[in-house]
């Protein structure tokens, strides 16, 4: 495309990006087989890499995705693994033209297999200051709770001394919510939300990606969110459009995942072009490029390969970006 370097050089920022779901196939055999981790043998998808990666390209739902996702990440164990995968995802970021990038993890994935939450922060914080002082990338750290898990479960990791230890040291930003959305409506974080916001903390949450309208009015409503993740759904109700509209609030877009996942037929059905024309803010981000077949810059190419966008619309979509960042004003201004 002619675009691709013009698209490659925008200062992007990502806001969605679930570091688990940057763990190649080549990295997750590599893992397995370095820390003894048995991958399931009555499923044909783990016989190697090549086939797992044909098996991510017949993904039929989130929850069939996630079936994936959580076996895969089973071969992180030690801190060097999760450096080593937060760093790839940095090499990937700066090639597609990343400046600044704000990265969810999911803590219980990891606590609940008997790994330490200091052992996986240690891994991404390394990753994070080399990316830093090498790539000259800027980040920020969310951890994000498990909506298919019982709440006391999230309040009890919120509350746990090294959890809130790195909110209180600024290694962590903020919080959000993720996992399968259907049947698990956003206001049962309510108290979780409720405590992250008096400690300071920024807040997102996965909503109307597979799951209704609903969801979104929930999430505003009930847990004062200042980000929606995917958020797709709200072309099915103006009026709430319109209110998501006035309060400037972000929608974190991820494109190749709706097509991939099935969240609609096809990337043209991605509410792009509704959303510039009524003034919603969004950011254009990757998910789990690992499994959605592209990182930031791809997702950028097929949005331009599909909506055939402006320089002026891209250009509001970078500053929307930035400006809806959660880093410090000096370094937004840095990257206008
Ligand atoms: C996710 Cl695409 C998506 N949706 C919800 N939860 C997730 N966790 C990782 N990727
Ligand atoms: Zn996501």
């Amino acid at each position: 495309s002619p675009l691709h370097e013009f698209l490659q050089r925008l200062p992007k920022c990502e806001h969605h990006m679930h570091l688990e779901g940057a763990l190649a196939p080549s990295l997750l055999f590599e893992l397995a087989q370095r820390n003894n981790i048995a991958l399931p043998k009555d499923d044909d998808a783990f016989a190697s890499p090549e086939s797992l990666i044909a098996r991510y390209k017949r993904f039929t739902s989130l929850d069939d995705f996630l079936h994936y996702y959580y076996i895969g990440m089973s071969v992180l164990i030690n801190t060097s693994d999760f450096e080593a995968l937060a760093w790839s995802y940095f090499t990937h970021a700066h090639r597609s033209g990343v400046v600044h990038a704000e990265l969810f993890f999911d803590p219980q994935a990891h606590t609940t297999r008997g790994i330490p939450y200091s052992t996986v922060l240690s891994g991404f914080i390394a990753a994070c200051n080399r990316a830093n002082h090498e790539l000259g990338i800027t980040t920020e750290l969310i951890t994000c709770f498990l909506r298919h898990l019982p709440i006391p479960d999230s309040l009890a990791l919120f509350e746990d001394p090294d959890v809130q230890e790195s909110y209180r040291r600024g290694d962590v930003r903020g919080i959000g919510i993720d996992s399968t959305e259907v049947g698990y409506q956003p206001e049962r974080f309510k108290e979780l939300y409720d405590r992250a916001k008096g400690m300071g903390l920024r807040r997102t949450a996965h909503a109307g990606e597979e799951g209704p309208v609903g969801y979104i009015a929930n999430a505003l409503e009930t847990l004062d969110v200042e980000r929606i993740d995917h958020g797709i759904q709200l072309i099915d109700n103006p009026e709430l459009m319109k209110k998501v509209t006035a309060k400037g609030t972000l929608l974190t877009i991820c494109p190749l995942s709706n097509v991939v996942l099935k969240c609609v037929a096809g990337i043209n059905d991605v509410p792009i072009k509704r959303f510039l024309e009524g003034g919603v803010r969004f950011s254009i981000n990757s998910d789990d490029p690992a499994y959605f077949g592209g990182y930031i810059l791809e997702n950028y190419c097929k949005v331009q390969e599909a909506f055939g966008l402006g320089l002026r619309e891209w250009e509001v979509i970078c500053r929307n970006g930035i400006e809806g960042s959660w880093c410090e004003d000096s370094r937004k201004r840095e990257m206008f």
